[in-house]
C-alpha cells in the first residue's frame, strides 16, 4: 500500500443523538412499544450540516446496551448511519467507524452517552417545552500519511 509521506487529512463529522418522550396513549405509540418504554431516540453519525461522508466513511456499527434484542447494529450506505429504537434508560452506546477498504484504515471507536432527560441550565423550561433532547459532538478523525488511493478520494470532493 503505498502512502503519502507527510500528509495527514482531517475530516469532520458530528454524532449523536435526539430523544423525544412518547405519549402514554397506546393509540398514538408505534406499535407494539413496550409499556415500560418512555422514550423514542436516534443515535447518529452524520456530515457537518449533512454533507456526504460516504466517501471517506463507508460502515458505522452501533453497539447498543444489551437490553436491545441484536444489540449490534450495521449500518452501510446508502442506509442512513444511524438507529431509531425505543427505551426507558440512558447508557454509553459503541460507534465503530470503518473506512473504505482502499484506505488501508483500521476501524475507529467512539462512545456516546445517550441522554433522553433534558440537562443544563434551561432543564426546566426545555422540559416545559416538550423539546427533543439532544446531546451532539463535533469530530474530526485523522488519517495519516493516507494511501494514495484514498489521498485521491479524499482530495477531490
Ligand atoms: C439504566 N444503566 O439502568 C442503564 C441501563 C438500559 C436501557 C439502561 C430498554 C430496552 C428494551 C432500555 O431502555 N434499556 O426493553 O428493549 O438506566
Amino acid at each position: 500500500l503505498m502512502r503519502v509521506q507527510g500528509k495527514s487529512v482531517y475530516r469532520p463529522f458530528v454524532y449523536g443523538s435526539k430523544a423525544v418522550l412518547l405519549p402514554t396513549d397506546t393509540s398514538k405509540r408505534p406499535p407494539n412499544t413496550p409499556p415500560d418504554h418512555t422514550h423514542q431516540w436516534t443515535v447518529y453519525v452524520r456530515g457537518v450540516d449533512d454533507a456526504d461522508i460516504t466517501h471517506w466513511l463507508r460502515k458505522v456499527q452501533f453497539k447498543l446496551h444489551e437490553t436491545y434484542a441484536q444489540s449490534q447494529r450495521m449500518k452501510e450506505a446508502p442506509d442512513q448511519f444511524e438507529v431509531t429504537e425505543t427505551g426507558w434508560g440512558e447508557f454509553e452506546i459503541g460507534i465503530k467507524l470503518f473506512f473504505p477498504p482502499e484506505s488501508g484504515e483500521k476501524s475507529q471507536s467512539i462512545y456516546h452517552q445517550l441522554k433522553l432527560h433534558h440537562f443544563g441550565e434551561d432543564k426546566e423550561a426545555a422540559k416545559e417545552r416538550g423539546d427533543p433532547v439532544i446531546s451532539q459532538l463535533y469530530e474530526e478523525v485523522i488519517f495519516n500519511e493516507p494511501a494514495e488511493a484514498f489521498y485521491e478520494i479524499l482530495t477531490t470532493d
